[in-house]
C-alpha cells in the first residue's frame, strides 16, 4: 500500500515537472523565476518520492518504526522554495527585503529541522520536545507570511494581490495540516496507519506544491506585473 502510493506520487511529480517546464517556455524570456523556483519543487519531491518508493529514504528505528526520513529532506529544499515563490510575488523588491527574507528562511529550516528530530526520536519526551519548537516555529513563520508579506503584496497591482491571497491562504491552511497528520501517524500518536499517513501526506504534498504551482504559473497576469516590479508595473499602467 505505502509503496504503491509512494510511486503514484513520483508519478504525479514528475508530470507536473514536465507540465511547469512546459509553461516556463511559453513565458516570456526574463520572466521566468517562479516558473524555474516552482519546477525545482516538484522535481525535488519526484526525485523524494523515488528515494522512499524504492526504500533508500527510510530507515528502521530501534523502536522497530519505518522512518521516511527522506520527507524532511525534501521539506528542506521545498519549504524555502515555497516562501521564496511568495516573497517574490508579495515584495516589489526582495532586495530591500532581504532582512525579512533571511528571517522567513531561517525559521523555516528551524522547523524542518527540529521536525527531524521530532520524528526520528525513540522516547515520547523527545518527540514532544522538538514537535513543540517545530510547531512554535511553524507559527512563526505563518505569522510573517500573514502579517507582513500580506502588507507588502496589498500595495502591488490588483492581480498580484489577489494571486498572493489565494496562494497565502492555501500555505497558512496545508501547512497547519501537516503537524496534525504527523501527530495522527506513526510519529505521533498512531491513531492511523503507516498507509493513511502516507496518503495524507501525498494529498497535502500535491496540494502544497502543485496546486500552488498551478496557481501560480497559470495566473500569466500576475507574473508578468510581479516580474516587472510592482510599482514598475503599476506606475506603466497609469502612463
Ligand atoms: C512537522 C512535524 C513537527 C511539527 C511541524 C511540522 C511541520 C511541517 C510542515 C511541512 C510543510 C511541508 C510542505 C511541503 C511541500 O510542499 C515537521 C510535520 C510544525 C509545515 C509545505
Amino acid at each position: 500500500m505505502e509503496t504503491f502510493l509512494l510511486w503514484i506520487g513520483v508519478l504525479g511529480f514528475v508530470a507536473a515537472t514536465a507540465y511547469f517546464i512546459y509553461l516556463s517556455s511559453q513565458a516570456p524570456q526574463g520572466n521566468r523565476a517562479f516558473h524555474v523556483i516552482t519546477a525545482v519543487i516538484t522535481g525535488t519531491a519526484a526525485f523524494s518520492y523515488l528515494m522512499m518508493a524504492t526504500g533508500a529514504g527510510l530507515v528502521e528505528l530501534l523502536d522497530g518504526r519505518s522512518f521516511y526520513y527522506f520527507r524532511y529532506i525534501d521539506w528542506l529544499i521545498t519549504t524555502p522554495l515555497l516562501l521564496l515563490d511568495l516573497a517574490l510575488l508579495a515584495l516589489a523588491s526582495w532586495r530591500r527585503s532581504l532582512g525579512l527574507l533571511m528571517t522567513l528562511i531561517v525559521l523555516d529550516v528551524v522547523m524542518i529541522l527540529t521536525g527531524l528530530l521530532a520524528g526520528s526520536r525513540i522516547s515520547g519526551f523527545g518527540r514532544g520536545f522538538w514537535f513543540v519548537v517545530s510547531t512554535i516555529a511553524m507559527i512563526a513563520v505563518l505569522y510573517l507570511v500573514y502579517t507582513k508579506l500580506f502588507a507588502a503584496a496589498s500595495s502591488q497591482s490588483a492581480s498580484v494581490s489577489s494571486l498572493f491571497g489565494t496562494l497565502a491562504i492555501l500555505t497558512l491552511v496545508l501547512w497547519s495540516l501537516y503537524p496534525i497528520v504527523w501527530l495522527l501517524g506513526t510519529e505521533g500518536f498512531t491513531a492511523v496507519g503507516a498507509g493513511t499517513e502516507v496518503l495524507l501526506f501525498l494529498i497535502l504534498d500535491f496540494l502544497a506544491k502543485i496546486g500552488f504551482g498551478y496557481l501560480l504559473l497559470t495566473n500569466r497576469e500576475a507574473l508578468s506585473d510581479a516580474g516587472s516590479g510592482g510599482q514598475q508595473a503599476q506606475s506603466s499602467r497609469v502612463q
